[in-house]
């Protein structure tokens, strides 16, 4: 009798044994789709959360940078039309640059967690009065990214997202690097003047950029 009790139990801790093996077969061969949905969760609980004044900020800032695409790639299309064929050049590669600042910000408010939102853009000016007219509103916009950018680091230092705050540093140099290229334009423009061949030659300059844009 006391033999038969023991082989009972031995039999159950052996079914229990096998039940176990084969729920971990089962989790690990053939639920992976759910195994990864609890990684995801897990490793969406570990990034960090942004604040709601922070995501609305990268949120316009990237309705901005995709602006700043649309804006630039008008003003090639204006350039194109009066033979600017130099300065349309550089402005398309510019609003594609501009396009990646947009997915950069797009990627990094996806990455934490948070949802990056496409928002509506404005039309943007189509007609200019000349090619320094068109240069000197890009050295303007540049100058209210700017703004925007700074605006953007200050209010994750007074939030203490320090992780944003570092992701940004790149916009920073950034900005830093294209109001020097858009003043160096305007700079060429009064040395060499708009008159006659140095039109020919500053849209040429302009074009040799396309690789900086
Ligand atoms: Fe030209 O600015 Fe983007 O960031």
């Amino acid at each position: 009798m006391a033999e038969g009790i023991r082989q009972n139990k031995g039999n159950n801790v052996v079914r229990a044994a096998v039940v176990a093996s084969k729920l971990i077969c089962d989790i690990l061969y053939l639920r992976k789709p759910t195994l990864y949905a609890i990684s995801q969760l897990i490793s969406f609980r570990n990034v960090h959360m942004l604040k709601p004044n922070i995501l609305n900020l990268l949120n316009e800032q990237i309705a901005l940078e995709d602006y700043s695409a649309n804006l630039y790639l008008a003003m090639s299309s204006w350039c194109g039309h009066q033979k600017l064929s130099g300065s349309a050049k550089f402005l398309e590669a510019h609003s594609d640059d501009e396009h990646s600042h947009m997915r950069k910000l797009f990627t990094y408010v996806n990455e934490t967690g948070a949802m990056a939102r496409v928002g509506a853009l404005a039309e943007p000016p189509c007609e200019f009065t000349s090619i320094k007219d068109v240069f000197e509103k890009t050295f303007e916009h540049e100058k209210f990214i700017t703004s925007k950018i700074n605006a953007l680091v200050e209010a994750c230092l007074a939030e203490k997202d320090y992780s944003t705050f570092n992701f940004l540093q790149w916009y920073v140099a950034e900005q830093h690097e294209e109001e020097h290229l858009f003043r160096s334009i305007l700079d060429m423009m009064d040395i060499v003047g708009l008159d006659g061949r140095g039109l020919y030659l500053v849209d040429k300059e302009i074009g040799k950029k396309s690789q900086m844009a």
